[in-house]
């Protein structure tokens, strides 16, 4: 990984570390009460918006290979820590649970696995300029979730959350 690389990958888990922990406080326990049943394209797109907001850490409205990469490395360690997956509303954040996957640190051997997988995602849907605008991020989440909707029907249930969260978590490669 790149100096600048640890650089925005810090500078997303802080963030995303502010923003969890002001929900954890919310309930009893964190993220109690918030797991996902379904989860719809509309959630998807939302969801989509805010995080490349969070991601695009240089504010110039575009994520670079380093902003994609960190963000999907960051995703993955958390997701793994927590034992779920988060997907954002906004105000609230839904949760989506990690099957056959207790919370675990993120092996070093994982983070340059999942960075390689996330810099040919960057290029399949940045194109040839090399940055991915809120549209072509929203189209690379939205083929994560198109590949786990098993049976076409524009909402994910119970067992295609699973797939989607695993996808999330970097445990699976492909979309
Ligand atoms: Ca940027
Ligand atoms: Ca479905």
């Amino acid at each position: 990984m790149t100096r600048a690389l640890l650089k925005s990958a810090a500078a997303i888990a802080a963030v995303a570390g502010l923003a969890y922990a002001s929900v954890g406080t919310m309930e009893t326990g964190p993220y109690d009460g918030a797991a996902l049943t379904t989860l719809s394209q509309a959630e998807i797109a939302n969801h989509a918006q805010l995080v490349f907001a969070r991601a695009d850490l240089d504010r110039n409205q575009a994520l670079d290979v380093d902003e994609y990469t960190a963000l999907a490395v960051v995703t993955a360690e958390l997701s793994r820590l927590n034992g779920f997956v988060v997907v954002e509303k906004g105000e609230t954040v839904g949760t989506i649970e990690l099957a056959d996957a207790g919370p675990a640190a993120l092996p070093r051997s994982e983070h340059i696995r999942i960075a390689a997988v996330a810099q040919n995602a960057f290029y399949a849907f940045a194109g040839a300029d090399g940055r991915m605008s809120a549209e072509e991020f929203a189209a690379a989440q939205g083929a994560v979730f198109d590949a786990a909707d098993l049976n076409r029907n524009g909402k994910l249930g119970r067992r295609e959350l699973s797939i989607f969260a695993q996808r999330q978590a970097g445990m699976t490669t492909g979309v």
